[in-house]
């Protein structure tokens, strides 16, 4: 792959410089996503730099995912933030003197030596390991690395099935708006109303001594987000208990899910345990039928998101029998399910046509696809996940495009998410319209993709 305008030393100076940004950002077990922002261990991130890693050292690639899921809680889930201890309380919020695993989360298996968050984030592990293996199986295969993530990543999985499946229609809901990964995404604003913030002066935001308030989520939502763990942390993140007054069947998430399901598979295969394999491709293909089936709509052209708080809307015959309603509200999400092998063709063709239409414009009005459609009544170029574009949902979207035989339009986007890594200095996220960074630089998963791009 070449860039568009990257020439053989702008590819050199971007590993040189991918390769700094990810040695720096390494604490010695794992990689922190930007050490003034996020100064701890975030679990979709460690995914996404996993597949970045490999390219410089697979060992120490296996070593992220491995630190990772050495938090795992015993009910299977893998909490979306492993804390340093070594990290000052104050550097981040909610820090582990909110989320108090190790006492609150005992009754669902919390570790007793990590402190860890209680919620999750997007099941990329199982591909991630997959892509770590294949940058040197005989290295993976000496290390014995995927026989010992095996077990893990299945527990992984069998807790987001077993008590995740809140719809009751196969799919796994997500229970706060950080569990996504797309924090303040303009599909939450209606869930979201109706959960009471917590008071704001009840806690102290520690993202905007780094961050810039306008680009940020806001305190309302920071009210609300609190409120939300508050309430799992105190049904001791007991999903059978807890209220979970926020309850979303997101594409993305299910997306990942079934891509991850796959790769369980061929890692089982691997390790020689077809009968495991088969089941990991069963589940996965039952996923893709509930994902269609429960959240994709004719009339938008992608998925959306089923509010399963929410009552059926007037003559909504379908989405009542599925329970909850579906939103109205175009999010990047809806179009992830661009990787997950096994869609209906008229679902993938619909999905081309949304990705380079009007609402996202990839090749036409932007170059990196936004996070959200760019003439929806929420779009903000700035702010977080309310419009900007983000390297991970790029990479994503590109794997997608390239599995559906877009070779054309991946290699596009390839060069573009290269040149705007370089560009903006490995920026967390970009202006959709101008390509201009946003948010902190030396990103840790912008420069691991970069350099997973550069091959
Ligand atoms: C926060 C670490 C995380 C990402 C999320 C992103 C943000 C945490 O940062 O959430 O404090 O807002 O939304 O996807 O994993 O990079």
């Amino acid at each position: 792959p070449t860039g568009r305008t990257l020439g053989a030393a702008g590819r050199a100076r971007l590993r040189r410089e991918a390769r700094r940004v990810l040695l720096g950002n390494w604490t010695g077990t794992s990689t922190v996503p930007s050490p003034g922002l996020y100064p701890h261990q975030w679990s979709w991130d460690s995914a996404f730099i996993a597949v970045g890693l490999r390219h410089l050292s697979p060992a120490r690639a296996q070593r992220e995912l491995e630190t990772l899921l050495s938090a795992q809680w015993d009910d299977g889930r893998v909490p979306h933030i492993v804390f340093n201890p070594r990290v000052p309380l104050d550097a981040y919020f909610p820090g582990p003197d909110f989320w108090r695993s190790s006492t609150a989360g005992a009754g669902a298996g919390a570790p007793r030596t990590a402190e860890t968050s209680g919620i999750v984030q997007p099941p990329v592990h199982a591909l991630a390991a997959w892509l770590v293996h294949e940058a040197d199986p005989a290295a993976s295969r000496r290390r014995g690395f995927l026989a010992r993530v095996r077990p893990r990543l299945a527990a992984w999985h069998r807790y987001l099935a077993d008590h995740r499946d809140l719809g009751g229609g196969g799919l796994a809901a997500v229970v706060h708006p950080w569990e996504p990964g797309m924090d303040n995404s303009p599909c939450w604003d209606g869930p979201l109303e109706r959960v009471t913030p917590a008071p704001p002066g009840s806690f102290r935001r520690a993202d905007l001594a780094h961050g810039t308030a306008a680009d940020r989520p806001t305190d309302l939502d920071y009210g609300r987000y609190v409120r939300l763990a508050a309430d799992y942390r105190d049904h001791g993140y007991r999903d059978a208990e807890a209220p979970h007054r926020f309850a979303v069947e997101d594409p993305s998430f299910n997306a990942l899910f079934i891509a991850s399901g796959h790769a369980l598979a061929a890692i089982c295969t691997e390790l020689g345990d077809e009968a495991e394999a088969r089941s990991h491709s069963a589940h996965a293909a039952s996923l893709t039928e509930s994902l269609v089936r429960r959240l994709w709509s004719p009339g938008a052209g992608q998925f959306l998101c089923r509010d399963l708080r929410a009552g059926p809307a007037d003559g909504d015959t379908e989405a009542g029998r599925a329970g909850g309603r579906l939103l109205d509200v175009r999010s990047v999400a809806g179009l992830l399910p661009l990787i997950a092998p096994g869609l209906p063709e008229d679902v993938t063709a619909a999905l081309l046509r949304t990705v380079t239409g009007e609402h996202f414009g990839l090749g036409t009005k932007v170059r990196l696809v936004p996070s959200y459609a760019l003439d929806g009544p929420a779009f903000d170029p700035y702010r977080y996940w309310r419009g900007p574009a983000w390297f991970n949902v790029n990479w994503l979207l590109e794997r997608g495009l390239r599995r559906c035989g877009e070779t054309g339009r991946a290699d596009g986007l390839r060069a573009d998410v290269l040149d705007a890594a370089v560009a903006s200095r490995f920026a967390e996220y970009l202006d959709p319209y101008s390509g201009a960074g946003r948010g902190t630089r030396d990103f840790s998963w912008t420069a691991a993709l970069a350099l997973d791009l550069l091959g």
